[in-house]
């Protein structure tokens, strides 16, 4: 059974609908700039494309639902076992694409070289994993054990615990669907349109190549929140 006490802890930078309803954030940084990593036309598709549409069909729900109107992103998926059946699904499946596209665009970074885990962080992931190269094995490894279409993270759980899990669809650890519930601080779309044109069906060369694009700076802010 899904639990609905919220997960710790809770965020702190919620997002928030404008007038106009949800929107995309810009996306910080060109499409070229991730290569040789991640691809232009992957981007730019990906960007423009996937995430936008997540986003408009999001709206889309919202809009049937005035009642839900207002609310920000995290609380609606923190209880979307609870919104109207009418949406539930939409909000599920176009509410996780849009938190988790938001997300994964900050975790990499055309100037992720040379970022590191904070000290806080790096205590914690020694702990758990005993040092970073068993964390990269463990993390590419939750990556390709996502069946199908969906994500891998590295959550922060309610007591403050490093995990790793992985999510089916648009599901992520915020929703009170999710088995294993926390505040992501890492993640990877394993969904075959983030690495396909460039990668075919190679999904660990992604994961390698992803590796080298994520900013741990941004992943140490989200430990610390
Ligand atoms: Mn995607």
């Amino acid at each position: 059974m899904a639990s609905t006490s919220l997960p710790a802890p809770i965020i702190t930078n919620p997002t928030l609908p404008s007038s106009k309803g949800f929107e995309q954030k810009e996306l910080g940084y060109g499409f070229s700039d991730l290569e040789p990593y991640i691809d232009t036309i992957t981007m730019e598709t990906h960007y423009g494309k996937h995430h936008a549409g997540y986003v408009r069909k999001l709206n889309a729900a919202i809009e049937q639902e005035p009642k839900l109107s207002g609310k920000s992103l995290e609380d609606l998926l923190m209880g979307v076992s609870g919104l109207p059946d009418s949406v539930k699904k939409a909000v599920r499946n176009n509410g996780g694409g849009h938190w988790n596209h938001t997300f994964y665009w900050q975790v990499m970074s055309p100037d992720a070289n040379g970022t590191k885990p904070s000290d806080e962080l790096r205590m914690a992931m020694m702990e758990t994993f005993n040092d970073m190269e068993s964390f990269q094995e463990a993390f590419k490894k939750e990556a390709l054990g996502v069946f199908g279409s969906g994500w891998a993270w590295l959550i922060k759980d309610k007591d403050g615990k490093l995990k790793l899990t992985g999510t089916p669809n648009q599901d992520n650890p915020l929703m009170d669907v999710t088995e294993e519930r926390g505040m992501p601080i890492l993640g990877i779309d394993v969904w075959e349109h983030a690495y396909y044109l460039k990668n075919k069906n190679m999904r660990g060369s992604y994961v390698d190549s992803f590796m080298k694009t994520i900013n741990w700076e941004f992943v140490s802010k989200m430990y610390a929140s």
